[in-house]
């Protein structure tokens, strides 16, 4: 199989999360551009990741790319037992890509130095103050998202915070998880996990090389 990946993007992050834990042997490769015509023939959606399995198919979306890879190679497995602690689970995952995600996006695409309208910009910090403080509200405690082990809402949680971390010191904003103690300390914890600080490394690189500092 094949995953059309980049190290600095936290949806890809949380897929190699599974590869990594599951001892799963698949490529990594660089799409052939973002949303262009070469790339849409291979994911119409044009984002990544995706993942291109051994007969041809092409899976987008990172939370499609990871409930199939669970279906497919369940051991060792990144989904809880219980079926409270999934829904748990699956709630973060989705308060990640819904809510952090979308609101930390406008600051990144100015990073990038895409055309980005000043209210989408202004908007930005606030939109991730409200979500940080959902958040906050539901985390697990004990170190992990939920369910007290390191879950499939991990990769998605803590690749999100470290964009958070990284890209709003870059907007005045130093201590983004300041004010938000479960999240701070879940944060530090979930940094020292080793699977979850491979990937944190891997997308620190990738924001290095693109942004600098
Ligand atoms: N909902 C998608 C989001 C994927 C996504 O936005 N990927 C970004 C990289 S981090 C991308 O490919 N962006 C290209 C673009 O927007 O042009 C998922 O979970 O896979």
């Amino acid at each position: 199989m094949k995953l059309y990946n980049s190290n600095l993007s936290p949806y890809t992050a949380r897929v190699r999360l599974l590869c990594n834990v599951k001892g799963l042997n698949i490529e990594y490769v660089d799409p052939p551009g973002f949303r262009t015509d070469a790339y849409r023939k291979i994911n119409p959606i044009g984002k990544i990741p995706a993942l291109e399995l051994d007969d041809g198919t092409v899976l987008p979306e990172s939370e499609v790319i990871c409930e199939y890879l669970e279906d497919m190679f369940p051991t060792p497995t990144l989904r809880p037992a219980d079926a409270h602690d999934r829904a748990q689970a699956r709630l973060i995952a989705r308060m990640s890509d819904l809510y952090i995600m979308p609101a930390v996006r406008p600051l990144v695409f100015k990073l990038f130095g895409r055309e980005i309208s000043p209210q989408a910009v202004t908007e930005a910090i606030p939109n991730l103050n409200a979500a940080l403080k959902d958040l906050e509200a539901l985390i697990g405690e004990g170190g992990y998202a939920a369910a007290k082990q390191l879950t499939h809402a991990d990769g998605a949680l803590a690749a999100s915070l470290m964009f958070v971390t990284a890209i709003l010191p870059r907007f005045d904003v130093p201590k983004p998880l300041e004010g938000y103690p479960k999240v701070a300390a879940y944060w530090t914890a979930i940094s020292k996990d080793k699977h979850i600080a491979k990937i944190l490394g891997e997308m620190q690189e990738g924001i290095k090389k693109a942004f600098g500092g």
